[in-house]
């Protein structure tokens, strides 16, 4: 739990969040269930390899994903919660839109509650991340994961993205979330094509204004497959280069599958920033 908290002194360190899927139909490394203990041990190495928060995940939000059911997800969560948190002191995330999974995480050790719907899937929220006093990704999204690919269209897509963000975190306020506990993330695939995610790429420095730490997840996202040419496989040099600039433009936390690349990553590139001494 302190780990964000220093943020705000310390500026100078890139945050890495390891990706901790119990989905079977994950976009990268799906197509099985893991267990439990597989899954624990995989979080382990992540921690040994840097990472300083595990986002643990138990509904797919790629495009066109399937949803699952609160118990499923309870099922899939929340042991698995309650082991990192026994035998690690990184912070544990828990991607979910679900208040009822959240507050279960929060219970067994969950410090982050990743909501890539921004409170607007579940009116409880709000009241569960402020309750158990939870730190809270708010996360932008044009559709809803089954629908976002089909035609995103923005005037502005930053502008939007940022507007969007600015009301989310007077919402969150409002539910009576401390503004130190909240963090952005634009969503990069979420409802964008590619020029929409190399625009929100380029022009972080905006979305800067709004004076909390920013989250970008663009691992081995499609994207970058569109670029290369590349199956998800084989994007890992793309997903470095692009999260290098990513923190060079002002990202505070990248959220990847290869920890142990993102870490070396984050600790060349924000020492490559203009402002770094
Ligand atoms: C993300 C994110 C997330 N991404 C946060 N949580 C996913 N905060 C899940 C593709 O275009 O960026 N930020 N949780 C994974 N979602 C996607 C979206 C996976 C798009 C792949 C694509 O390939």
């Amino acid at each position: 739990m302190e780990r964000l908290a220093r943020w705000f002194e310390e500026k100078e360190r890139v945050l890495v969040m390891g990706v901790l899927n119990l989905t079977p139909d994950s976009f990268y490394d799906g197509g099985r269930y893991i267990t439990a203990q597989e899954a624990v041990e995989r979080a382990l190495k992540m921690i040994d390899e840097g990472a300083d928060i595990i986002d643990i995940g138990g509904e797919s939000s790629r495009p066109g994903a399937r949803s699952v059911s609160v118990d499923e997800e309870l099922a899939r969560v929340i042991p698995v919660v309650e082991q990192i948190s026994r035998r690690s002191d990184a912070m544990i995330s828990v991607d979910t839109t679900k208040s009822a999974v959240a507050q279960a995480a929060i219970a067994h050790g969950a410090a982050i509650i990743n909501d890539i719907s921004a409170l607007r899937f579940d009116p409880n929220m709000g009241k569960v991340v402020a309750q158990g006093g939870a730190y809270l990704v708010l996360m932008h999204m044009q559709g809803t994961p089954e629908t976002m690919q089909q035609d995103p269209e923005y005037t502005d897509v930053v502008a939007e993205i940022k507007s969007f963000l600015q009301e989310r975190i007077h919402s969150a306020i409002s539910t009576g979330i401390d503004r130190e506990r909240l963090v952005v993330d634009p969503g990069i695939g979420f409802g964008k094509r590619l020029p929409h995610n190399l625009s929100v790429l380029r022009r972080l420095a905006e979305l800067k204004e709004l004076g909390v730490p920013i989250l970008i997840g663009l691992s081995r996202k499609s994207f970058l497959g569109e670029i290369l040419d590349l199956p998800t496989s084989e994007r890992l040099v793309g997903t470095i280069a692009a999260n290098a600039i990513a923190i060079v433009n002002g990202a505070d936390i990248i959220r990847v599958h290869d920890v142990k690349e993102g870490r070396w990553t984050a600790d060349v590139a924000v020492r490559l920033r203009c402002d770094a001494t």
